[in-house]
């Protein structure tokens, strides 16, 4: 008999690798989408596209306990990677009031339906590296204290105790990812990798002759995705659940991530990025830097993909999407 899986935010670039990987390992993949994603495949299930035949979609959303309940029921599922939520910090400055009810009721409605239907269910929660904000020290680690900057920070911290506070009080396997910035080819338009890879590809091509961007001082530790659904995994096949940082252990600018992608395409960012004063942040994270020993010495994860080539592997992906016949 398969393993079932049941994965929320199953449309997102961590949900889009994550299915694969778990294809791969011989699981019955299922996922909850939104119901406007159902109807209009095209565009809202572009990640999923060469495995929509393999995996199974349930059409279900964060803000209804009674949806989650349903799916839940149905799928019984043994794993399960709770992925979903408003991820985008800069939004959830405009936004308050839905991304913390949809991120914190969410996760506790999955949690809830758990317990209630399927109590043996490994549980895998996105926390984030965001938690850490205005950072207490340099590296973080899962003993590091946290100190959210934005309200999706706040949302992260607050589904990272629900997390914790179901596997103590009620004996679920559950476990927190503290998982850094990660990306790839399959990142989100709006995070600022994926704004640079593709700006620059754009300009390349011909297609654009600027890109604005707000604060380049930044600092981020950015890994692959592909890597980041591999820790993920590994957390649930362990005997007991657990808190792990899944990180690469560098941090580097925006700055030095535009120097690798423009000089890739053999351009000088400075000639064409602008300064953009409204896309800075109210509060910003200046710098963070995990420290990823719990998960390498516990997990033997580490990971594979390094900056350099992190970067090399999007501007050429969105080469070959902005300019498709040469
Ligand atoms: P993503 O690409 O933004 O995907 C988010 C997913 O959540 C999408 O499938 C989205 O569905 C779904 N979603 C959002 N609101 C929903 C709602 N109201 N009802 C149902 N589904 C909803 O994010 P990601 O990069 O894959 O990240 C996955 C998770 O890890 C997120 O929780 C994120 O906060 C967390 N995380 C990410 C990083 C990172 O660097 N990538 C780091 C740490 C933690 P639609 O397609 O319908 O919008
Ligand atoms: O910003 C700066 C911005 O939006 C990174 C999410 O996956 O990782 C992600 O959150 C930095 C910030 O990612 C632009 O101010 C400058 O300092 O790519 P981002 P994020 O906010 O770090 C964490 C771990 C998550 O959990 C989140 O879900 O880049 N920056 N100029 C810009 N950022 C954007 N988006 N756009 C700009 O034009």
């Amino acid at each position: 008999m398969k393993k079932r899986v049941l994965i929320t935010g199953i449309t997102g670039q961590d949900g889009a690798y994550l299915s694969r990987l778990l294809l791969d390992k011989g699981y019955e993949v299922h996922g909850i989408v939104r119901r406007v994603a159902l109807e209009d495949p095209e565009h809202r299930l572009w990640r999923l596209r060469p495995i929509l035949k393999k995996i199974n979609l349930h059409s279900a959303s964060l803000e209804s306990y009674a949806s989650i309940f349903d799916v839940v029921e149905k799928v019984k599922p043994q794993e399960c990677y709770h992925l979903a939520a408003q991820s985008f910090v800069s939004y959830s400055f405009e936004d308050e009031f839905s991304t913390i009810n949809t991120n914190i009721n969410g996760t506790h409605y999955t949690l809830s339906a758990l317990k209630n239907k399927a109590p043996k269910c490994k549980f895998y929660f996105a926390a984030s590296s965001e938690m850490f904000g205005k950072v207490k020290k340099t590296p973080q680690t899962e003993d590091t204290s946290f100190y959210p900057r934005s309200p999706y920070g706040i949302s992260k911290v607050a589904g990272y105790e629900l997390t914790r506070n179901y596997r103590e009080a009620y004996n679920l396997f559950a476990c927190n990812g503290i998982l850094f910035n990660h990306e790839s080819p399959m990142r989100g338009y709006e995070f600022v990798t994926r704004k640079i890879t593709n700006g620059a590809a754009r300009i390349k091509a011909g297609l654009a002759k600027e890109l604005r961007l707000g604060n380049l001082h930044a600092k981020r530790d950015w890994g692959f995705s592909g890597d980041y659904v591999e820790a993920m995994f590994l957390m649930l096949q362990q005997d007991k659940p657990d808190d792990y940082v899944i990180a690469t252990g560098e941090t580097h600018t925006i700055k030095e991530f535009l120097d690798l992608a423009f000089d890739h395409l053999g351009l000088d960012w400075h000639k064409y990025v602008k300064s953009d004063k409204s896309l800075f942040r109210p509060a910003e994270v200046n710098i963070l830097c995990g420290d990823y020993s719990k998960a390498k010495k516990k997990l033997k994860w580490k990971p594979k993909v390094n900056f350099k080539n992190l970067v090399k592997m999007m501007v050429d992906e969105d080469l070959k999407l902005v300019s498709p016949h040469s």
